[in-house]
């Protein structure tokens, strides 16, 4: 049986729950609502001690960090295979999974908890907030919450920072996506899949002019939004984030 520890709107569970579905795998979810800080629980951090989601449950074996829980479900479930056979398009699945881990889900974050995560937040008791903090396993994950519940203001600098980093990134996947039409190359994949949430965040938080004049990614995302499983991981309207607001 299969248990995943997750949030709807939740970038890194929309990429497992893409993954699921392209497999076709039964599961079933247990809600960690990240708007409550949930994440931060004491039971949650037990199974997840990075206070994060998705957490993936395997009969009894708990698996971790939505790429290496799309390579285990890949791995344990071949029949609908995720990556390429070719070994140079394997390497190339694994540098756009990479490069989303490492730049795409970054840059998001800052846009997503001063714009959107901050008006959750303000509706909390201040006392759960500052206790779910405390219990943040790292300082970079409590600095993050605190500020976006601080009340302050939005860090409009910061913000268009990361929209500059979105950019760049975005003119990066253009140039890929204008000489093959999957970031592997000739195959859909895993690198895909986990691209793919990054389109939803930025259409949400009304960045889709980023790629207004990238007909490759374009293109590509009109292929990815006619698949039956894309649109089988989304959220639905009702479980979406609140929308963004700068004030
Ligand atoms: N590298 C981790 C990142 C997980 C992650 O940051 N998850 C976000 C949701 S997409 C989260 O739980 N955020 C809550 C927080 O940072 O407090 C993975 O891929 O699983």
């Amino acid at each position: 049986m299969l248990t995943l520890y997750h949030d709807w709107d939740a970038f890194c569970c929309i990429k497992v729950r893409f993954c699921l579905a392209e497999k076709g795998i039964r599961w079933q979810g247990e809600i960690v609502d990240l708007q409550k800080l949930d994440q931060l629980r004491p039971e949650y951090l037990a199974l997840n001690p990075n206070g994060v989601v998705p957490t993936l449950i395997h009969d009894g074996s708990v698996i971790t960090e939505s790429t290496v829980i799309n390579e285990y479900l890949d791995e344990v479930f071949p029949e609908v295979p995720l990556a390429p056979r070719n070994p140079v398009e394997r390497a190339q699945m694994r540098i756009w999974v990479k490069f989303e881990d490492d730049v795409l889900h970054p840059s998001v974050k800052l846009p997503t908890y001063q714009l959107m995560m901050r008006h959750a937040f303000a509706k909390l008791p201040r006392e759960l907030v500052e206790a779910r903090i405390a219990a943040a396993p790292n300082k970079a994950q409590a600095e993050k919450l605190r500020s976006a519940s601080s009340g302050a203001v939005v860090d409009a600098a910061a913000v268009a920072a990361a929209q500059e980093v979105m950019d760049r990134a975005l003119a990066r996947m253009e140039a890929r996506l204008s000489i093959v039409p999957w970031f592997a190359g000739e195959t859909f994949s895993l690198a895909d899949i986990a691209i793919s949430p990054f389109i939803d965040r930025l259409e949400w938080l009304s960045y889709a002019g980023l790629w207004g004049s990238r007909p490759a990614i374009s293109s590509w995302i009109g292929r990815m939004k006619a698949r039956p499983a894309y649109r089988e991981a989304m959220p639905l309207q009702t479980q979406r984030l609140p929308a963004p607001r700068p004030d």
